[in-house]
């Protein structure tokens, strides 16, 4: 039946075979496009799903494009969220959305996220980008319906490596005890993730055996054979009463019609440049049947507004302080992350060191720990996308003298397996490293699925637990050379992803659990040299006007911003870099805010990891009872990420130097007024 108009009944397109190819190249041509334009996204398996999105969405489903929340029509559940373009185009070709506004993927306030996002976009049915989660998802939904007496379907579309979560297991547990007929599960076995081939990263097979033995109907098709395709789906569908939820195990080829992508795990995450896309498009056979410079000037308009309102949104001072836009103050930028990989090659001999991989070993740096080192290999150990089960197994290894290691992004190292932190690491008191990495907003484009902004409440609030939030990438290398092999017991170190300004070097202090107190001294060639940085047990007070207590990649901002302070002011600013989270330097906080008694935390986390914690020492200071002091907090506020560039969203979320100058400005203001001396302002248009 598929695309019909939901009031009358009547199909308003119906596709044959034949046309369906048609279509699925034609959106393999424009998914290429769009990730072209978007410069970042999944092209791999984006293109292995293709053929059944388009069978699914052309001709399979019930759907109104006209009315996407027909409370008839079929759902279609993407647990794998990172082939968002496919679902995007799917709605396109169906007519729900423009085709040519798929190409505004990725970027800033667009409805196109990274990963889905149903609040954005019509046709949309769930938020995912977390894998593993789809399946349960649309039991949910199968058994509303069932209660609800609906004879729609539910069709969930999930990946091989994804099969690795535990959850896909009680999900598929669940539909078979509830005898959902109405759940089609559907699995793109392109038989490759992002470490490799899932056979050697953490093996799922017997698929077919497993989904049977939890009461499932299994079909097995070549997922590239439209015919076979649109056969077992719509037999599917008319399955309804069997009392059985069925699986189509659909085997395909990751990237599949671009020849130089097909069957290449380095495609995962990786999208076209222009002579690859024509390369693309020449190899599908599309040459001039996609619009390329229509999407990319489409794409170029929208950006160029997103940029407007973002400019205007910030808060302006007399010159432009912004990274690198000086003659002077140059930095050097290199992600944090890479200080981590550094410190597991570094010390990676020490044979109680073992390295959990959890499919996302390259990005996190992990996989320093046995690049050129094959006498590691043993001590590497690939668990797959299995976050839960893998912080459980990381404790087993630590009780037995064992110095695990895990890092994923943060969200998925210390959100989704919290509970496997609390009771198997920190109630236990395990010596297991955590790596939170892509801390923030300025993960970028992935979106909000992929921003950990909440994984520092979770971490700081365990009992045990120590975290460190290090700024630049050296002091990631030297938290982790300390975490690693001197502190004992559980240890949370959250790094980003982009690259950030380098402000450290050998000579500065790094001591767990005390602050650096960091000082601008005059405008320099380097913007490093600028500054002075001693541990904070060893600064003298010098009556500064305010202190702005950052961590992490703020902490540079934090720096910026004391020279805009300075310049623009005359302001003296004392940054304190709190590396440390836990246990906190309590000290060197009631010492900043007696000395300056104006106190301003800067975090890149929902407003309150650190703010809080800072707050809590002043408030319970009695050295501080009765004495005014005036804090304020920069973070993000109580909002899920976007889509977008890394410093749009820095600048979006309000976390750059400027705020936390026009933050600090205002806040003196306020000591000042108290004081009846004359206030400054800061122009914030927006
Ligand atoms: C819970 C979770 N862990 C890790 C990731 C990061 N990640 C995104 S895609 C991916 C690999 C998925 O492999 P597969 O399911 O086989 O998909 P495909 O190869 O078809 O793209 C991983 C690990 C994630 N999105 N969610």
């Amino acid at each position: 039946m598929s695309i019909q108009n939901s009031t009358t009944g009547e199909v308003l397109r119906s596709y044959t075979i034949d046309e369906l190819k048609q279509q699925a190249t034609l959106m393999r041509g424009y998914n290429l496009a769009v990730l072209c334009a978007a410069t970042s996204g999944h092209a791999g398996g984006t293109l292995s799903i293709m053929d059944i999105a388009a069978a699914l969405y052309l001709r399979v489903a019930n759907h109104d494009p006209q009315n996407p929340n027909w409370p008839d029509r079929d759902r279609i559940i993407w647990s794998t969220g990172h082939k968002a373009p496919s679902l995007y185009l799917g709605l396109a070709f169906a007519g729900f959305c423009s085709k040519e506004d798929v190409a505004l993927l990725r970027k800033l306030y667009s409805p196109y996220q990274g990963h889905p996002h149903w609040l954005k976009l019509p046709g949309v049915e769930v938020s995912t980008g977390s894998l593993g989660q789809g399946l349960s998802i649309a039991v949910g939904i199968a058994l509303a319906g069932k209660l609800n007496q609906k004879n729609h379907h539910v069709f969930c579309i999930m990946g091989d490596g994804e099969q690795q979560e535990g959850q896909i297991w009680e999900a598929a547990m669940e539909a078979g005890h509830f005898k959902l007929d109405n759940l089609v599960g559907i699995v793109d076995r392109n038989r490759l993730q992002i470490d490799g081939w899932v056979k050697d990263v953490m093996n799922v097979e017997p698929l077919e055996e497993k989904y049977r033995s939890f009461g499932w109907e299994v079909l097995t098709i070549n997922g590239h054979d439209m015919k076979q395709i649109v056969e077992v789906l719509e037999n599917a569908k008319a399955k309804a009463g069997s009392g059985k939820p069925t699986v189509i195990i659909a085997d395909t080829v990751k990237g599949k019609g671009v020849s130089f992508m097909e069957d290449q795990a380095g495609w995962h995450g990786k999208v076209p440049n222009l002579e690859e896309l024509n390369k693309g498009l020449t190899e599908l056979g599309l040459n001039s049947q996609i619009p390329v410079e229509q999407l990319f000037a489409h794409a170029k308009e929208y950006q160029a507004e997103v940029e407007r309102k973002l400019d205007a949104k910030m808060p302006k001072f007399h010159r432009n302080y912004w990274w690198n836009a000086s003659e002077n103050m140059k930095v050097q930028m290199k992600p944090t992350r890479l200080g981590f990989g550094q410190s597991l090659a570094a010390n990676g001999d020490d044979p109680r060191v073992v390295c959990l991989g959890l499919d996302i070993s390259g990005s996190i740096t992990i996989s320093e720990f046995y690049a050129g080192k094959p006498e590691r290999k043993a001590r590497w150990l690939s668990l797959g996308i299995a976050e839960q089960s893998a912080t459980s197994a990381a404790a087993g290894l630590a009780k037995e003298g064992k110095l695990p290691v895990f890092g994923t992004y943060a969200t998925f190292a210390a959100a989704r397996n919290l509970d496997q932190i609390r009771t198997s690491i920190c109630y236990g008191n395990f010596n297991v490293l955590i790596a939170g990495a892509h801390g923030g907003v300025s993960v970028g484009p992935d979106g909000a699925t992929h921003q950990a902004l909440e994984d520092l409440f979770a971490m700081c609030g365990l009992p045990n637990m120590n975290v460190v939030v290090p700024c630049d990438i050296v002091e990631t290398r030297k938290a982790t050379d300390y975490l690693l092999l001197k502190q004992i017991g559980p240890k949370y170190i959250r790094f980003a992803r982009e690259a950030t300004p380098i402000v450290t070097d050998e000579t500065t202090p790094f001591i767990f659990g005390k602050a650096n107190v960091i000082r601008l001294r005059k405008e320099a060639a380097n913007f490093i040299d600028a500054f002075e940085t001693k541990l904070e047990s060893h600064y003298r007070n010098e009556h500064e006007d305010l202190t702005i207590i950052a961590c992490g990649p703020m902490v540079p901002e934090a720096m910026r911003a004391a020279w805009i302070l300075k310049q623009d002011f005359g302001y003296e600013t004392r940054v304190l870099n709190l590396h440390t989270l836990k246990p906190l330097d309590t000290e060197a906080i009631v010492r900043a805010a007696r000395d300056t008694s104006v106190v301003l935390t800067a975090e890149e986390h929902q407003i309150g990891a650190l703010a809080w914690p800072v707050a809590s020492a002043i408030t319970q200071s009695p050295t501080l009872y009765g004495v005014p002091v005036i804090t304020g907090a920069i973070g993000v506020k109580d909002r899920f990420g976007d889509s977008g560039a890394p410093w749009e969203l820095i600048k979006e979320f309000e976390v750059s130097a400027e705020h936390i100058a026009a933050k600090a400005v205002e806040l003196i203001g306020v000591k000042k007024s108290r004081s009846g001396e004359r206030v400054a302002e800061v122009q914030v248009v927006g």
